[in-house]
């Protein structure tokens, strides 16, 4: 089995030892590469999987919508998000699908006992994928430029609100989506008035743990951080590849002694 992860940059890519490990934990014999790439390699590489070199792909940014016109399929789940992480084979096609949004939601099954109203902070690629996945349209997306939550909201029929009318007491899980907080210093908006026991979650992994998580941890909510993510996400793709269900914990522990390291 022959497996990578396509972007640019791509050093700092945590899928290489995540998928090897679960690879070697499963029995199957393979690698799993960090391919960095410029877009014009991307058809090259594509017909390198149709001619069977590669299994699988993850694709990571800037590629996440630039790989569609390789692909002979998107799945509902790559449509709704618009976007593609995960390219397999089904029947000699190259199928397009998104694991983002689905991966954290299955982390969120997994670590947490979640119910009720969402808050969905952001926007973008991440906001959009996340909201198509989740089970349920009891969800309010804010954003600091109330147009683009306005244009998601219209999309999935569902609520938007200006960051700064939000009131944070109103939910029962917050999902943080946008790269503020990568610096360590930045949050998004205070979580004033949180209640105990809310989820938080922030998809940020590089910190472990934002200062938007460290507020919500001071408040006593129950804190996810974004190796969760990351771990869902890579468990739905190498499931999709190799039809085995890797151990999310296994996963979680590895990446987070790296993460710490
Ligand atoms: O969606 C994932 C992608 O599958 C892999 C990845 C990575 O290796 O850093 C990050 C995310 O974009």
């Amino acid at each position: 089995m022959r497996l990578a992860v396509i972007g640019h940059p791509i050093a700092h890519s945590l899928s290489p030892v995540l998928h090897e490990q679960w690879l070697r934990a499963s029995g199957l014999f393979g690698r799993y590469e960090a391919l960095d790439v410029t877009p014009d390699e991307l058809a090259d590489l594509f017909q390198q999987m149709r001619d069977g070199v590669w299994d699988g792909f993850n694709v990571t940014i800037p590629y996440k919508e630039a790989v569609i016109p390789y692909l002979d399929e998107l799945d509902q789940a790559a449509e709704a998000a618009g976007a593609v992480n995960t390219v397999y084979k089904r029947d000699g096609k190259l199928i397009g699908t998104n694991t983002d949004g689905a991966g954290l939601v299955a982390a969120l099954d997994r670590w947490t006992d979640w119910t009720g109203h969402v808050l969905v902070i952001g926007a973008g690629g991440a906001a959009r994928g996340i909201i198509s996945a989740l089970p349920t349209r009891d969800v309010t997306v804010t954003n600091r430029t109330m147009e683009r939550a306005e244009r998601l909201a219209d999309a999935f029929g569902i609520e938007a609100q200006a960051l700064t009318d939000v009131e944070i007491a109103r939910y029962d899980v917050i999902i943080q989506t946008t790269s503020v907080g990568m610096d360590g210093v930045d949050s998004p908006r205070s979580l004033k008035g949180l209640r105990q026991n809310t989820v938080v979650c922030d998809i940020i992994y590089r910190p472990l743990v934002t200062p938007f998580l460290k507020e919500a941890a001071k408040a006593d909510a129950k804190i996810v951080n974004g190796t969760a993510m990351f771990v869902g996400q890579g468990a739905l793709a190498f499931e999709y590849w190799t039809g085995v269900r890797p151990d999310q914990l296994v996963g979680m522990k590895l990446i987070e002694r790296l993460l710490e390291e």
